[in-house]
């Protein structure tokens, strides 16, 4: 039965449908492969290519089936669809090197965008079966809890989450940034996966976040989810979200946060 609906609600049941059958996919995929690997002495890197690619595949297919008329963009097999009203942003596998490892911190991320505005997301950890969802005037929640970000006002008690690319370039200022905010915040955690430290921030399990370098598909379900628990979700100076910073912070801590990080220059380098 095909879907036509652009109401928030209605995304978002189609986005979580389809987030819990991809995630017990990328599962199942990684512990076939850890015995198959033993095996087969195929690369890791292929492994985790394998199921990223066969993970975007299947959500495609399921949004081909029920919502045929919309637009995609993958992170593995880009776009498709263009000029639909509405646009699905999936990241199949989101914290690939964790997924690697087998370290329980990665994440199936799904989307819905209608005109440009992103109306449902969700983010699933695949791992532990954690979820988080949100819809555009509708909250934020965790496994069905409503989740609200932290109440954190002061910088340098605030528990920061960040990451890293994974050029030597950007890397080397990426750290040059850190050394300059290290001293100025309570700590920093780097957990592997933009979407779920989005969802942690928008659950107030760390204070604030930022990052450079993420692809609409690693931030447009989790910034909905930290937009709806009360964050702030935006670049730096006024900018969108997007490529050279993505920030998320209750609006007491945005502000100081976005200083420092605009005067570090975390925008900046390769
Ligand atoms: C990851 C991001 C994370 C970043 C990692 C990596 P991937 O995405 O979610 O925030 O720090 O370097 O880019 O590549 O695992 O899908």
């Amino acid at each position: 039965m095909q879907r036509t609906s652009s109401e928030p609600l209605d995304l978002l049941e189609t986005a979580v449908e389809i987030a819990r059958r991809a995630a017990d996919t990328a599962a199942r995929m990684r512990a076939e492969a850890v015995s198959s690997t033993i095996d087969t002495k195929s690369t890791d890197t292929d492994v985790v290519t394998a199921a990223d690619r066969a993970v975007e595949r299947q959500i495609a297919e399921e949004l081909r089936t029920l919502r045929p008329g919309d637009a995609l963009l993958g992170e593995e097999y880009g776009s498709a669809g263009e000029g639909a009203a509405v646009r699905w942003i999936v990241d199949p596998i989101d914290g690939t090197v964790n997924y690697l490892y087998g370290l329980p911190q990665y994440a199936v991320s799904i989307a819905a965008e209608v005109d440009g505005v992103v109306l449902a997301g969700v983010v699933r950890n695949a791992a532990t079966g954690d979820e988080w969802t949100a819809s555009r005037g509708g909250g934020a929640f965790h496994d069905g809890r409503p989740i609200r970000g932290s109440r954190q006002t002061v910088l340098a008690q605030a528990l920061v989450g960040t990451g890293f690319g994974y050029d030597a370039a950007r890397r080397t200022h990426q750290a040059a940034v850190l050394s300059g905010l290290l001293p100025h915040v309570r700590d920093i955690r780097r957990f592997g996966a933009a979407s779920l430290d989005l969802c942690f921030a928008a659950e107030g399990l760390i204070d604030a976040y930022y990052e450079k370098g993420l692809n609409p598909w690693d931030h447009a379900a989790g910034g909905l989810v930290a937009r709806e628990a009360g964050l702030t979700v935006a670049g730096l100076d006024g900018a969108e979200p997007g490529l050279p910073m993505v920030i998320a912070a209750p609006p007491a801590l945005f502000g100081p946060l976005h200083d420092r990080l605009s005067a570090l220059d975390a925008a900046g380098g390769a």
